[in-house]
């Protein structure tokens, strides 16, 4: 899978590309990460990205020249935007999704990056300043993506967020069955890991675990799972897939008699 990432920041990504699954991903040919300095599409002797907003107030805004310029190279209509410079030519109809950073996008998740998984190739625009000139985003955006209710100076640290949720789902990325019971994919939380030595400072592993019982720690696992789901995220217990003796032992352990609004089974 490729990444296109248009970014003013490109140095920001060494490190969390150049390190650990994504550095051998990228090794051995499973993805293919590609940066792009929106500044290297500049105009004019100073090479300015962004310009005052019209109307007034704070910040600064992209200029739409630039980003346009940058996003046509990089779909390979560089040289038509280049001729035209008085009329906005349209992105290729067949182009990869192009997502813009956003703190006023969707919000992201484990279903979206599953979803983005199955693209051949991503285009991801970092957003700065206040933002990018709507007549770029109106005419080239396909989605934009927020990574949470919180705002960051830029959407460089949400597209390695976003690139390293959907490049770890790519077969061969990762062993294969630390994706399918994990935390997110089917909306409970994961059980807790414990490895040697089996009694550490005096606190011993949970006795089952060194049963020899496979069906037991099976058993167990799950529970924990649906305990901790309980006791932490209880809203994700809406939307997960659960069993008659799932919600039989999640009742046990008090769900559906908090007040609390996020509970289902309180309303
Ligand atoms: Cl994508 N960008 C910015 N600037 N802030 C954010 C965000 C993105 N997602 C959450 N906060």
């Amino acid at each position: 899978m490729r990444f296109d990432i248009l970014t003013l920041f490109p140095a920001m990504f060494t490190g969390p590309f150049t390190e650990s699954i994504l550095k051998r991903a990228q090794q051995a040919g499973l993805l293919d990460i590609v940066l792009h300095d929106i500044r290297a599409y500049a105009t004019d002797k100073h090479k300015s990205t962004d310009d005052y907003p019209f109307g007034g107030g704070a910040g600064m805004v992209m200029k739409p020249e630039v980003l346009y310029r940058a996003l046509a190279e990089v779909l390979g209509m560089g040289a038509v935007v280049q001729a035209e410079a008085e009329v906005l030519v349209p992105l290729p109809a067949e182009r990869p999704p192009v997502l813009l950073m956003s703190p006023a996008g969707e919000p992201f998740t484990q279903g979206m990056a599953e979803e983005l998984a199955q693209a051949p190739r991503l285009v991801l625009i970092c957003g700065h300043y206040e933002g990018i000139d709507e007549r770029v985003r109106e005419c080239c955006v396909d989605r934009e993506i927020s990574i949470g209710d919180y705002v960051l100076t830029g959407g460089e640290l949400a597209a390695m967020v976003i690139v390293d949720a959907v490049a770890r789902l790519q077969p061969g990325v990762l062993a294969a069955a630390s994706t399918d019971e994990e935390s997110h994919s089917d909306s409970l939380l994961e059980y807790p890991h414990y490895t040697r030595p089996a009694v550490w400072r005096g606190q011993p592993i949970p006795a089952v675990l060194t049963s020899g019982h496979h069906a037991n720690v099976h058993r167990w696992r799950h529970e924990q799972r649906l305990l901790r789901t309980l006791q932490r995220r209880p809203d994700l217990l809406q939307r997960a897939v659960l069993s008659e003796q799932d919600r039989e032992y999640l009742r046990r352990h008090g769900w559906g008699t908090s007040l609390l609004p996020d509970d289902p089974a309180a309303s």
